[in-house]
């Protein structure tokens, strides 16, 4: 079935992997977790960003007073372990810390602290043709989490419950995905994805102060896109300038670079890719497919000897 999870320091059977239901991550959403991928590039398989996800991971943890008993260091090395155990060359990758069984009621601080990374394969997020036709979207009407109620830079599993309203919203009114809005009415994000804006041939994307998770593609993308002569405008965005813009595009780990081609039924540019998300994607690819690594962004996962079931297929 699935593949080995590895759970508070050792690989288990994927069916062993269970967690009890008076765990408080159960009741209250006391989860903090990333979202990785690992790549079959032309020179072996790599995982894309691995420190810095593990950061953010350890980063969320912190927020929420999880102490890890994990380092930076044990939490890649784990991952390299998970999916050299795979046998994938490539997946994904989610790794999550969360607070388990001790005592009931709000308060975590008696609960246990646990660990698990887990892989799978995943293919497009928003869909097979979304990376070159682009996706329709909505305006969500749920806002992006206000400051100072849910830290919108933990990357926590309740934030989930919001980006799921979103989600739903969106894919039952036949969108594919939902942008939010900050509480004062600026565009923010997607329910699982950073959004880039471009008119005149500049770049514009949210600040970390309209309650995104800051994102390690959006990182990626504003340095490739300034490498390559672009300017890059973190500022506000106002609502109507989605509707006018010459580009719209989504990134993430899982969306990885993903077009938009119209919001709300207004159509984007010409309503296919714009010709610099496709210099953006083509850069970026040239990373995760090619494996030209200028940035130092991939982690190489270390071959093992292939088992017969792998040397036999
Ligand atoms: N915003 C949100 C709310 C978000 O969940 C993600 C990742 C991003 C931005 C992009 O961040 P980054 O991956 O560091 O570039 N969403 C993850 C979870 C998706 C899911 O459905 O689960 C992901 O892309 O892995």
């Amino acid at each position: 079935m699935g593949h080995d999870i590895w759970f508070n320091g050792k690989l288990i059977p994927y069916e062993d992997a269970t967690i009890h239901v008076l765990s408080h991550v159960v009741h209250y959403g006391t989860s903090v977790f990333e979202g990785i991928r690992c790549y079959n590039t032309e020179q072996g398989s790599a995982v894309f960003r691995l420190p810095e996800h593990m950061r953010r991971l350890l980063d969320s943890a912190t927020i929420y007073r999880m102490p890890c008993p994990y380092d930076l260091e044990a939490l890649q090395a784990a991952t390299l372990e998970t999916i050299a155990s795979s046998g994938l060359a490539s997946c994904y990758i989610r790794p999550v810390i969360f607070r388990g069984t001790g005592s009931m009621g709000v308060n975590p601080l008696n609960n246990t602290v646990d660990t698990f990374i887990a892989v799978w394969e995943w293919g497009a997020y928003l869909g097979p043709e979304a990376l070159e036709a682009g996706v329709d979207v909505q305006v969500a009407s749920w806002n992006r989490m206000a400051p100072n109620t849910l830290p919108a830079m933990a990357k926590a599993g309740g934030n989930y419950l919001n980006a799921g309203l979103v989600k739903m919203n969106a894919v039952l009114n036949g969108y594919v995905e939902g942008i939010m809005l900050s509480v004062d009415g600026y565009v923010a994000e997607g329910s699982g994805e950073n959004l880039f804006l471009i008119r005149d041939g500049v770049l514009y994307t949210a600040p970390v102060s309209m309650s995104i998770l800051p994102g390690i593609t959006r990182d990626a993308v504003i340095r490739l896109a300034r490498d390559r002569g672009y300017t890059v405008m973190e500022k506000q965005i106002p609502r109507e300038a989605l509707y006018v813009a010459d580009e719209l595009f989504f990134t993430g780990t899982a969306a990885e670079i993903t077009p938009i081609r119209s919001v709300d039924k207004y159509t984007i540019g010409s309503g296919k890719r714009g010709p610099i998300t496709k210099t953006l994607q083509e850069a970026f690819f040239d990373i995760i497919q090619g494996g030209n690594d200028p940035y130092g962004w991939l982690t190489p996962v270390p071959v093992t000897a292939p088992t017969e079931a792998v040397a036999a297929s």
